[in-house]
Formats: C-alpha cells, sequence, structure tokens
C-alpha cells in the first residue's frame, strides 16, 4: 500500500516536518521528548541490561556445571542470583515492553505523540540512571545480596550489614518513579489520544495490554514502595517496621512484596500477550478469533492477580482458610490465562500460516508458556507446593513462564517492528537460526531443572556435592545456556546486520493490521501526515481508513500549525479539539540527574546533600509545570 498523504498537500507536509523534526545536534539527543526515540532508547538501553543479567546467568551456570567447582565464590554467587533476578525482572522485562509500548502506542492509535512527551522523557533518564546506579554496584562487591524479593530478616543491617541492601531498596524506590510515570502516561494517551473513530472497542490489543498493564503498576507498586521504604528506615535508623522485638512483623514484608509481586508476574508478561495478538493477525491473514473475549480476558487478569498473592507464601504457616482462598484463586486465574491462548491457537488454526521468524516465536511463545502454565497449576494446590517450594523446580516453572512469556514474545516483537522501526528489512535465515538455538537452548536449560528439582536440589546454592543424581543434569543445564547464549547473539547479529545491510522496508512489508502499517518505516517525526480516521477493528485492511486521509481530508485532522494533535472522547472515539503538544525540553534530564544525586546521597548518608538535592528538585518541578504563555493561547 502506498503512503496514504494524498489529503496533505506539499505545504502541508512541509510545515509538519518544520514543527515536529528535531536536528541532530548533542542538544536535541539530550532534550527530546519524540516517542519514537525514547521508545527506541528503552528498548537499547533495556537490552544492555538483558545482556548484563545474562552473563550474570552464564557465569552462575558455568560455575553450577560440575559439582564442588569454585569459580565464584558464595558471596559472588549471591550478589550475581539476585543482581540476575532483580534486572531481569525490573530492569528488562519491563522496562523493554514499555520501549514497545512507548515506540507503538501513539503509531497503533493514530496519533503523533504519547499524552505527556516530557514525561515520558524523564520516565527514560530515571530509568537509565537507576539501572546504572544498581550495577555500579556489583563491580565494588556491594551489589543486592538478598534474592530478587528480598526477604526479611535475612535483609536486616544486623544479617546483612553493608551497602547491599540499601542500594537495592533506593534503586527500586528511583526506578518506581519511572514506573509510575510511564503508566500513567500510557493510560491518558489510549485513552485521550485515539484517532477519530477509533471507539474503545476498535483499540488493537496490544493497546489493551499495555492500559490494563499500567493499571496493574499504579494499583501494584505501592506496595512494594512502602515496603522498601519501610526497610531502609528499618536499616538505617531503626525504624522497627519488621523487627518484632520493637513491635514490628516479619511476615509483613513479604505480604507487601507479593502484593506488588504476583500482579507484577503479569505486568511483565501482559503486554507479551499483547505482543501475540499484535503478530498473529499479520502471519495467520485475519484478526485474532474472539476480540471481545480475549479484552475480557486481560480486565480480568488484570483484578484477579491481585487476589492471588499468598501462593508464594504456602509454606510460612498462614491461617488454614486463607490456603484455601489463595489456593482457589490461583486456580480461576488459569480460565482467562487460557481463554487467549485458545483465542491464538483458534486463529492459528482458521488462519493461513506465514511461517516467519516472529510467528516462530510466537509458536516457541504458546508451547514455552503452556509448559510453565502447568507447573504453575501444580503450585496452587498447597500440598505439593509445600513439598517442592524454594526447589529448582521452581526455578524451572518461573524460567518457563518469563523466557516463554516475556522473552519469546519479545523476540517476536524484535522481528516483527524492526522494519517499523529502523526502516530495514533482516535476513530471514539468520532469524529461523537464532529461534532455533535459542528455542533449543532454553528447553535444554531449564527442562532439567525440573527433574533435579523434584531430586531435591535447593535453589540458591552456590555449589553442591557429587553423587546426588544432580551432577549430569546440572552439566546438561550449562550447556543448554550456552546455547541460549548464542543464539541471542544471532538476534544481535542480526538486528546489527539489519541496520547496517537490510534492504530498505516497504511501510507495510507483513500487511499488518493496525494503524502502525498504514505510515513510513521509519515514520516521519509526526507520524501521520494527515490523522486517519478509523471504521473498523483492522484499519489498515480496511479501505476507508486510506480514503480517510486522501484527497478531500479536512484541515481539523490536518494540524500543520505548531505541533498539533486531536483530542478525542475516552469511549467513542469522538473527535473532541486539537491540542498544542511540548517542543523538547531539558527539564526532563535535569529533574533525573537531580534524582540521581539525591539517591545517591541517601545511598551514603550524605544527608546535607540529600536535602539540597530535594530543593532542587521542588524547583525543577516548579519551574516545569509553571503555566506558560502557550497554555493562554490555546483555543
Ligand atoms: C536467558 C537465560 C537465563 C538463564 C541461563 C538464567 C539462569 C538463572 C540462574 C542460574 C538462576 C539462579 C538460580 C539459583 O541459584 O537459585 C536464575 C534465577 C532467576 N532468574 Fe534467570 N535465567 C535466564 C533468564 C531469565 C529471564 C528472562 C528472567 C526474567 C524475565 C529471569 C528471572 C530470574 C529470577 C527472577 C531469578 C531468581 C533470582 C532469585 O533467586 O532471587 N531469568 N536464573
Ligand atoms: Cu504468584
Amino acid at each position: 500500500m502506498d503512503t496514504p498523504a494524498a489529503g496533505a498537500d506539499p505545504t502541508d507536509r512541509e510545515r509538519l516536518a518544520e514543527n515536529w523534526t528535531e536536528r541532530p545536534s548533542l542538544r536535541s539527543w539530550l532534550t527530546t521528548v519524540d516517542h519514537k526515540r525514547i521508545g527506541r532508547r528503552y528498548l537499547v538501553t533495556a537490552g544492555f541490561f538483558f545482556a548484563l543479567a545474562g552473563i550474570s546467568a552464564l557465569l552462575m551456570r558455568t560455575q553450577l556445571a560440575n559439582p564442588g567447582s569454585d569459580l565464584l565464590s558464595p558471596q559472588q554467587y549471591n550478589q550475581l542470583f539476585t543482581m540476575h533476578g532483580t534486572a531481569m525482572i525490573f530492569l528488562f522485562a519491563t522496562p523493554m515492553l514499555f520501549g514497545f509500548g512507548n515506540f507503538l502506542v501513539p503509531l497503533m492509535i493514530g496519533s503523533r505523540d504519547m499524552a505527556f512527551p516530557r514525561l515520558n522523557a524523564f520516565g527514560y533518564w530515571v530509568f537509565l540512571f537507576a539501572g546504572l546506579f544498581m550495577w555500579a554496584s556489583l563491580p565494588f562487591g556491594a551489589a543486592p545480596n538478598g534474592g530478587w524479593f528480598a526477604y526479611v530478616p535475612l535483609t536486616s543491617v544486623q544479617d546483612s550489614p553493608g551497602l547491599h541492601l540499601d542500594v537495592y531498596t533506593l534503586g527500586l524506590l528511583f526506578l518506581g518513579i519511572s514506573t509510575t510515570a510511564g503508566a500513567i502516561n500510557f493510560i491518558v494517551t489510549a485513552l485521550k489520544m485515539r484517532a477519530p473513530g477509533m471507539s474503545l472497542n476498535r483499540m488493537p490489543l496490544f493497546v489493551w495490554a499495555i492500559v490494563a498493564t499500567a493499571f496493574m503498576v499504579i494499583f501494584a507498586l505501592p506496595a512494594l514502595n512502602v515496603d522498601n521504604a519501610m526497610l531502609f528506615l528499618d536499616r538505617r535508623f531503626g525504624a522497627g517496621f519488621f523487627d518484632p522485638a520493637a513491635g514490628g512483623n516479619v511476615l509483613l514484608w513479604q505480604h507487601l512484596f507479593w502484593i506488588f509481586g504476583h500482579p507484577d508476574v503479569y505486568i511483565i508478561v501482559m503486554p507479551g500477550l499483547g505482543i501475540v495478538s499484535a503478530v498473529l493477525p499479520a502471519f495467520t491473514r485475519r484478526g485474532v478469533v474472539g476480540y471481545p473475549l480475549v479484552v475480557l480476558a486481560i480486565v480480568a487478569i488484570a483484578i484477579i492477580s491481585f487476589g492471588v498473592w499468598a501462593h508464594h507464601m504456602f509454606a510460612v504457616g498462614l491461617p488454614q482458610v486463607s490456603y484455601g482462598f489463595f489456593s482457589a484463586a490461583s486456580s480461576i486465574i488459569t480460565i482467562p490465562s487460557g481463554i487467549q491462548i485458545f483465542a491464538w491457537l483458534a486463529t492459528m488454526l482458521l488462519g493461513r500460516l506465514v511461517l516467519r521468524t516472529p510467528l516462530l516465536f510466537v509458536i516457541g511463545f504458546i508451547v514455552t508458556f503452556v509448559l510453565g502454565g502447568v507447573t504453575g497449576a501444580m503450585f496452587a494446590l498447597t500440598a505439593f507446593d509445600q513439598q517442592v517450594t524454594d526447589s529448582y523446580f521452581v526455578v524451572a516453572h518461573f524460567h518457563y513462564v518469563l523466557v516463554g512469556g516475556a522473552l519469546f514474545p519479545i523476540l517476536a516483537g524484535i522481528y516483527y517492528w524492526l522494519p517499523k522501526i529502523t526502516g530495514r528489512m533482516y535476513a530471514e535465515r539468520l532469524g529461523r537460526w537464532a529461534f532455533w538455538l535459542v528455542f533449543i537452548g532454553m528447553h535444554v536449560t531449564f527442562f532439567p531443572m525440573h527433574l533435579y528439582g523434584l531430586f531435591g536440589m535447593p535453589r540458591r546454592v552456590y555449589t553442591y556435592p557429587a553423587g546426588l543424581d544432580w551432577d549430569g543434569w546440572n552439566l546438561v543445564s550449562t550447556v543448554g545456556a550456552y546455547v541460549l547464549a548464542v543464539g541471542l547473539l544471532l538476534v544481535l547479529v542480526g538486528v546489527v546486520h539489519a541496520v547496517r545491510r537490510g534492504r530498505p522496508a516497504p511501510p507495510d512489508p507483513w500487511g499488518g493490521d493496525t494503524l502502525e502499517w498504514s505510515t513510513d518505516s521509519p515514520p516521519p517525526a509526526y507520524n501521520f501526515p494527515v490523522i486517519p480516521r478509523v471504521h473498523s477493528l483492522h484499519p489498515t485492511w480496511d479501505a476507508r481508513t486510506a480514503e480517510s486521509t486522501g484527497p478531500g481530508a479536512t484541515a481539523d485532522r490536518i494540524l500543520s500549525a505548531g505541533r498539533r494533535t486531536p483530542l478525542t472522547s475516552e469511549l467513542d472515539g469522538r473527535y473532541e479539539r486539537p491540542v498544542e503538544m511540548p517542543e523538547a525540553s531539558g527539564k526532563p534530564l535535569v529533574l533525573a540527574l537531580t534524582l540521581l544525586v539525591l539517591f545517591t546521597a541517601l545511598l551514603f548518608a550524605w544527608y546535607p546533600v540529600a536535602a539540597a538535592a530535594v530543593a532542587v528538585v521542588a524547583g525543577t518541578v516548579a519551574g516545569w509545570l509553571w503555566p506558560g504563555r502557550r497554555a493562554e493561547a490555546r483555543t
């Protein structure tokens, strides 16, 4: 399909380009508010943190290849598994998916940017600094070492002196600012910025998944923030929230952590499921079966995921009746997940399969995620859970869910949207090789963990004695991890190769159904010369969409004066009025840097510096929010 620009004449396009394009310079690099640049940065930075977490995993697997090995000390092993888990969850999975969201949500809903572009830039800088803040502790031997869920009393200052856990609590509080800002931005963007005609029941499934995720973040993250703030106060000032001797409660940590932590599993997996629903139509040549049911399933998961947290605590001695409740709730949540799986299977059965790399990763996702779901349903039964808790069986389970539910969809998304993001096609053969190595490597690494887990091998041990039936299988896992690593390297090679040598991508190489495929690859700074009018669930397959941007498109959808994009109503997507979007600004970076100073000062107990940083933060926020001249000029 050719570029649907006929409705905007050359003068319009010139003015749009002038108003939206940022000239390449150091200054614009530091001040950009373009959601596409920010989205790309999220993807690259999260990819970098993934590499660090992956190298940590390889080190651990090398240590565990044989019994009694001494490549790593127990202290190093503790820091590596904690940083691996914490980084995979907080610095890779969520930010990577937010990166896709940032790049794609405005394009998929036919808008020219996110609702709050400067907040978006701020969120990225905070993410970058918080990630560096946490990783920087590792070379000093001061990285978090209490596991990714940092249970007290092990993490109290008596049992874990040093900065380790302060890096954890402060790092996650810092990062939480970014995640919260991003979530608010996604919700407002999806509700107010959709192209005219895109009523809620025409919103792409990927956008639904991002919105549901954002709501989960808003409700779940405060529990983690409070938990971390209390732990910091306990450790630094003896506040005693988790200290029974001071009237505190040890289990309070676990409850608050998992009130966040279980929804967080879905915060990670849900956008992955959204990617799957976005990729399938292009490679099955039909819409996802049962759109309303899939939307209901997404919403149901978002709600039920808040009622299952105690299944992570079946071994701590809860009141008997709560076992029944949490066991039942944990079983019920498999139903909406199952609905989505059946919707995808039906889509594949009824469609015409085009077996390209993105679809291979989707199939790999279904196989792996379903296996992870099966062991998950086993844990929902309290008696079984109590037998295998804290064994490698659990490690096997959650890697099936997380590698299956997040990594595979992310890889599918990388191949699927690479042409849109970079304007270049990837090499298909290289993609297939990467898929098979990643898929085989994943199962060779993690399947044996079910076995040696059942044979009694506990998680989080830095070594083990020979002769317990664990040796051979551990070696298999390690070999698998290296195969997986080679596969992931091939993904990287593929991306670099595409950017350097790939052939130029047409606007719509796959025949996708959502709006991002109706504009150029890569999209111009203003995304759409004419904001399309949407008439159905699959706008790019609908001739009326192209018509709506052709000759006769009205000025209220071209908006070439200034940086403007339309606002629409939340439910029906009725045109309300154009809004002026902010220009590039240095304040987001300044604010994020000041926060970095604040958290570093708190870490090293330089309280006067921290107080000064708070004052600068307040000043910058005030300057940022001060009503400018433009606010009055709005019509
Ligand atoms: C890519 C290949 C991966 C390998 C080879 C790998 C390997 C490992 C190993 C060896 C451990 C430590 C087990 C122990 O000593 O108890 C571990 C723990 C963990 N991994 Fe991975 N992993 C991989 C990917 C991922 C991904 C993609 C995620 C999440 C998105 C993830 C999340 C975790 C978590 C949360 C832990 C638990 C850390 C803790 O016990 O506190 N891993 N992984
Ligand atoms: Cu859970």
